[in-house]
């Protein structure tokens, strides 16, 4: 006879299976590695010689089961390798002066927002359309095979944006440039998903998010986020839990990074986390980038009745502009819609001896306080902060003096005062 919690068990196992089918992103196996490949991990992450790191990891990588628990992180640990090989190389590369692809562009402005999209649906159309920068469009395939900054203006600051080389399937299995445009993603501030309106754009749409998941580059808030901060500093281990813990306790959290060594560094838990998600967490974090679509060709027949489906497909998920680049039409609120999407705020400051604040405003990222900006503007001002006064349209009585903790919003004006 099968007793009660036998039953249970085995519905559970049907149910993960279930899930695990349904839901490719819900990770239900457990990886229970072995003591002695959390150890190499530990000496993974304790080395910098990216010569040494890697084959730090290959030794992991063969003391790790080959069960379906572990299919994932074997994966990504395999995609990491293949990063680092890649760049080791450019940086040979760069030594010997015989040039090739440059894959990392240095930021500027406001924020750097990375152009994603299968070939030929108009990344450098837009690039030329709305920024400096005058790059090859052609109906040939392919075309742009190297990252192509541009500046876009909107009001008083300025965007970046990188056109990369063109995502198609198997780019995040290495295909092509694959691993190389969504390091680029990665590093970005933002995104720019683009699809060609006369084609099935939902299609393209869910295969570039697809590569971008299998990559660990979301592009919608994730419901939990953790982030692990090394410090090999002797402080110990802080484990910040700023929202709810799943099916576990701040205990297990401890004793699953104890049993990586993790017991020098600060670990942030926000949103719900199961204890999966720290595991997660240990071997390179998923990031979260806001994201807009830009659906591009809208001149085209069978545009409409396109977008109408991608709508549909996308719900309120992402904010979409429908834009043609050939006819110019639609991109004028590109930037707008950038800036929203990024959560950031514009704030000005006013030095005590001069009239008029800034022209160039500090950018910070909305809910930021009077002390964020303090700790931005220099390392001084953090310790002797006094007070700040503010003028802001919502205020009753401008300037208002307030505290460090005082919350700006977008077009606020500080005046810091020290003690
Ligand atoms: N009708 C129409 N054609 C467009 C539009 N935007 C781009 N195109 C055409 O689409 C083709 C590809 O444009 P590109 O801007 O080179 O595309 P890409 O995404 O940069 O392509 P790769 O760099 O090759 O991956 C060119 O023939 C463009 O003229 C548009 O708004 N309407
Ligand atoms: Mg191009």
């Amino acid at each position: 006879m099968i007793s009660q919690s036998d039953d249970s068990t085995h519905w559970k196992q049907i149910l993960e299976q279930v899930l695990e089918i349904t839901v490719g992103r819900v990770r239900v196996m457990p990886t229970n590695l072995p003591p002695d490949a959390k150890k190499k991990w530990a000496e993974v992450e304790a080395t910098k010689n990216p010569r040494e790191k890697l084959q730090r990891m290959e030794e992991f990588l063969s003391l790790v089961p080959k069960h379906k628990g572990t299919l994932k992180l074997r994966g990504q640990i395999k995609k990491q390798m293949s990063v680092m090989r890649r760049e080791m190389e450019e940086r040979k590369r760069k030594k010997t002066g015989r040039g090739g692809p440059k894959y990392f562009v240095e930021k500027e402005g406001a924020a750097q927002i990375v152009l994603l999209g299968l070939t030929k649906v108009g990344k450098s159309s837009l690039l030329t359309a709305v920024t400096n920068s005058k790059v090859e469009v052609s109906a040939t395939p392919y075309t742009t095979r190297q990252p192509v900054p541009g500046i876009m203006n909107y009001e008083d600051i300025q965007f970046q944006l990188l056109e990369a080389p063109a995502l198609m399937e198997g780019s995040a299995d290495g295909r092509a440039w694959g691993l190389q445009t969504l390091g680029l993603a990665r590093n970005a501030d933002g995104l720019i998903l683009m699809v060609d309106l006369s084609q099935d754009s939902t299609e393209q749409l869910s295969l570039v998010l697809g590569e971008l998941e299998k990559a660990r580059v979301l592009v919608s808030k994730p419901s939990a986020r953790v982030e692990i901060e090394r410090k090999y500093m002797g402080a110990g281990l802080r484990i910040i839990v700023m929202g709810r813990l799943v099916d576990c306790n701040f205990s297990d959290v401890e004793d699953l990074l104890k049993s990586y060594r993790i017991s020098d560094a600060v670990v942030k838990i926000s949103g719900e986390a199961t204890l999966d998600d720290v595991e997660d967490a240990v071997f390179g974090s998923t990031v979260y980038k806001p994201a807009v679509i830009v659906a591009n060709k809208i001149d085209l027949e069978g545009a409409e009745t396109n977008l109408r489906s991608l709508k549909s497909y996308i719900g309120d998920t992402l904010p979409v502009i429908a834009v043609s680049c050939k006819k110019k039409y639609g991109l004028e609120t590109l930037g707008e819609t950038l800036f929203k999407a990024l959560s950031i705020i514009r704030v000005y400051t006013k030095e005590l001896s001069q009239r008029d604040f800034s022209k160039k405003p500090f950018i910070l990222k909305k809910g930021a306080t009077v002390f964020d900006l303090a700790k931005n503007i220099h390392s001084d001002f953090r310790e002797n902060f006094s007070h700040a006064k503010v003028w802001a349209k919502r205020l009753v009585f401008s300037p208002q003096r307030v505290g460090s903790s005082f919350a700006l919003e977008d077009g606020d004006i500080v005046e810091i005062h020290l003690k």
